[in-house]
């Protein structure tokens, strides 16, 4: 028999999920919500989906009768099921895509489909410019326009944002909310709260007695451009940027409860739920409590849910169902690098290259963030768009600095650097004579993205060969909601890493905080020591560092994988080594 791979919990119940949704959009009443329900208690029993089948339980889970547990047996069984493959069919393809925009319901995607030949939301968007879709059964010039306007909506309520760029939003809003006299407790939560690389939506928490007062403030805020739902708990707008804000606003009681739950995500959510189901309890977004007497156990602050749970408080970066709930078990969570931690910045960029600001500048805002040293690393020479440097400039710069960090005396250093680049065979583009005399050497991929993966990886290997290579700069690449990373085996450059003492870069700029989470938890595996660098183009840049740190936190980094938390001696120990 032929191996099927075995499936999660979550995945028997993406499968449920989709069936209902094209029960839905097929119009079968009462069908779709039983599968939902299914759906959502296969999510959440402590249970392998497949033991209890297995055991021949699967009546047990609320909601299931014979007809649905056939088929949970049958993807277990196979992977598919063959209704949802055949609802597939019935469809025409793009509808399911349809009925996603406002306004857009079964009935007229089917009739975009059958009339127009509509298979994609681009489809239905030219149609309705070129004032095709009016003229069908039950639209309408006015649905026209609702249609195109919908398709706007679904674009931007669709996107993705930098957490660079939405933090300092959402801090102002907490600051505005923080205030008002009506209100108690604020606290950023969801993606954003961890600190995730990218938001899709923020989410906000109070409590207030007061909260249509909340609402009224928040609704009416600078930058709103749509209330899209107000209500007494909940209140959801648009800003201008297209980002959607949700407020929501608590008893007091309950924020904890509340504070844990929109925090996420979504699986740790799950996994901590199982642990409460496991003791006979519930965890809502409302309080822990007992199933049975319905006795209240915690709630009104977060750390208290956890404790009952048996876990120590686990940092909001860390809860993505990766081992986390378990490691607080154990009371093995890792002791994080500290935000405030950092004591330099090895990757700046200045005026001498693609930067705006001057060494001193930057040097300067620098001693500003409170750092004790920072490493210009402007680019070298074939890097001709961002004004790379010969290595005669280089030199004037390498006196530059020597003339600054001896005017301004002790307590500040400005060490000597390059962001280098390396060439489609692995070689450096600064000869060894001028490598050998910089304080740090950063070494980056900036040209050949489409390399296979081998090239990629040898190429990237040759680089860390060159003795004078002190860090791997942004490693993969990638480009946030732009550019995929290139094609390299990581795993084989951490390993040579190792050995030979090549520090990975954390490039902290909000588009690339590259190393990944994941991948800074790979490199810790492999013992590997990581950088931080802002990749500063000007000196407001320097601030970026944080989401370097965040990222390092989401990757289960302490402050000793970390050089730059050292200070400048232990830190050119590490460099030289
Ligand atoms: P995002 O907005 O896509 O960047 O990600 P999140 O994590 O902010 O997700 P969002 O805004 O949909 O929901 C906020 C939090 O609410 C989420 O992290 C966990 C919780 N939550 C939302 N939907 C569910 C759900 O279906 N089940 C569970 N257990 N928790 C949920
Ligand atoms: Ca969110
Ligand atoms: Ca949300
Ligand atoms: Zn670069």
């Amino acid at each position: 028999m032929e191996r099927v791979a075995r499936l999660t919990n979550l995945e028997v119940a993406a499968i449920l999920f989709e069936v209902a949704d094209l029960l839905e959009i097929k119009g079968v009443r009462f069908k779709p919500y039983a599968y939902r329900r299914v759906a959502q208690a296969i999510e959440t029993i402590p249970e392998d989906i497949a033991n209890v089948a297995r055991e021949g339980r699967l009546d047990e889970i609320p909601g299931v009768g014979k007809s649905i547990a056939e088929k949970i047996q049958e993807i277990i069984e196979t992977g598919d099921l063959a209704y949802l493959e055949s609802l597939r069919e019935e469809l025409p393809e793009g509808v399911p895509d349809l009925t996603r925009i406002e306004g857009i319901g079964p009935k007229r995607a089917l009739i975009l489909s059958r009339d127009l030949g509509i298979r994609s939301i681009d489809d239905l968007e030219a149609a309705a410019k070129a004032g095709r879709v009016r003229d069908l059964p039950g639209f309408g010039e006015k649905t026209e326009q609702n249609i195109l306007a919908g398709i706007q909506m679904s674009r931007l309520a669709g996107k993705r944002h930098l957490l660079g760029h939405i933090l300092p939003i959402a801090q102002d809003i907490e600051r505005r909310l923080s205030a008002l006299k009506v209100v108690g407790q604020v606290s950023l939560a969801g993606s954003l709260r961890r600190r995730k690389e990218t938001v899709g939506d923020l989410d906000i928490l109070a409590t207030s007695t007061r909260p249509e007062e909340v609402m009224e403030v928040f609704a009416t805020l600078p930058g709103v451009s749509r209330v899209l739902l107000r209500g007494p708990t909940k209140t959801s707008v648009v800003l201008e940027t297209g980002l959607q804000v949700d407020l929501r606003v608590v008893e007091d009681g309950q924020y904890g409860a509340a504070l844990q739950y929109f925090t996420g995500s979504k699986e740790h959510n799950i996994a901590l739920r199982k642990l409460a189901i496991a003791r006979n309890w519930r965890l809502s977004e409302y309080e822990l409590s007992d199933l049975a007497t319905g006795r209240v156990i915690a709630g009104e602050d977060e750390a208290g849910i956890y404790e009952a749970l048996g876990l120590s408080w686990i940092p909001p970066e860390l809860r993505e169902d990766r081992g986390e709930i378990e490691a607080a078990q154990a009371g093995a969570l890792p002791d994080l690098i500290e935000y405030g931690s950092v004591r330099g910045d090895l990757h700046v960029h200045t005026i001498w290259s693609e930067g705006n600001h001057s060494i001193e500048e930057m040097a300067e805002a620098a001693g500003a963030l409170g750092y004790e040293y920072i490493a210009i690393c402007d680019h070298a020479e074939t890097l001709h768009i961002a004004r790379g440097l010969s290595p005669e400039r280089l030199a004037d710069q390498m006196h530059e600095i020597e003339r600054i960090n001896r005017a301004a005396g002790d307590g500040f250093t400005i060490l000597t650097g390059t962001e280098c680049n390396i060439g489609m065979d692995g070689r450096i583009d600064l000869p060894d004579g001028v490598l050998a005399d910089l304080d740090v050497v950063v070494a980056s991929v900036h040209s050949g993205f489409k390399q296979p993966e081998r090239e990629m990886t040898e190429r990237v290997i040759a680089a860390m060969h060159n003795d004078h290579v002190d860090i791997i700069g942004h490693p993969t690449g990638r480009i946030l909601l732009s550019r995929e990373p290139y094609q390299i085996d990581l795993a084989a450059v951490f390993e040579v890493a190792a050995t030979l003492g090549v520090l990975m870069e954390i490039n902290a700029f909000p588009g690339r905080l590259d190393l990944s989470d994941v991948h800074c938890r790979l490199a810790r595996d492999f013992g590997l020591r990581l950088s931080l660098g802002s990749d500063a183009h000007r000196r407001e840049n320097l601030r970026y560092m944080e989401f370097g740190v965040a990222t390092a936190r989401r990757g289960w980094l302490s402050a000793d994988d970390v050089v730059n938390t050292r200070s400048l001696g232990d830190l050119r120990r590490v460099l030289r080594s």
